[in-house]
């Protein structure tokens, strides 16, 4: 974990009460799956820099109020350029309506009603954690086939 050759992305989940929101990948990596919005970090960006500039160019709302509730590595097996390091946000309060972008199409889901089955697969094993005001580092491993082979997960408050 922390380790300085992964690529750093972005993910912000909006957190309302009892719902949250997710938005559909229109295009790229995970397309077709609900997720946060996020992405990559720009050239002298920082983590929390790329986290509001992707919320709002994906889903058109800018984050006030959020925290780093989780950090966490993907290892892909024979898609190496896919490892990643992604930081991901839990925002309670932001400025305007989410609206679709050409990336993403936002929708409120119930805590309870959390689409995971057309998620990624990590998403019901950390998700969960991170709704309930836990704080997490992981690292997930998976395979050529995007199951998850390898489970690493610890919890930070
Ligand atoms: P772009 O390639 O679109 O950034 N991402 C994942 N999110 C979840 N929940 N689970 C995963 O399990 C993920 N792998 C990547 C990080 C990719 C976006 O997808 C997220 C970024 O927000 C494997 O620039």
């Amino acid at each position: 974990m922390g380790n300085n050759k992964l690529r750093k992305v972005t993910l912000c989940i909006l957190f309302d009460k009892d719902r949250v929101l997710l938005a559909m990948k229109k295009r790229g990596f995970g397309v077709g799956k609900w997720n946060g919005a996020g992405g990559k970090l720009k050239d002298g960006e920082t983590i929390e820099e790329a986290m509001l500039r992707e919320t709002k160019e994906e889903i058109n709302v800018l984050p006030v109020e959020y925290y780093e509730a989780a950090v966490i590595d993907f290892f892909f097996d024979g898609k190496e350029e896919f490892n990643q390091e992604m930081h991901a946000f839990l925002c309670k309060k932001w400025e305007g309506e989410p609206s679709e972008s050409e990336e993403m199409l936002p929708k409120w889901f119930d805590i309870n009603s959390i689409p995971f089955n057309e998620m990624w697969e990590d998403d019901r094993i950390w998700i969960p954690y991170v709704l309930e005001g836990r704080k997490i580092e992981a690292n997930f491993k998976f395979d050529k086939s995007e199951k998850i082979k390898e489970i690493n997960l610890k919890m930070k408050s």
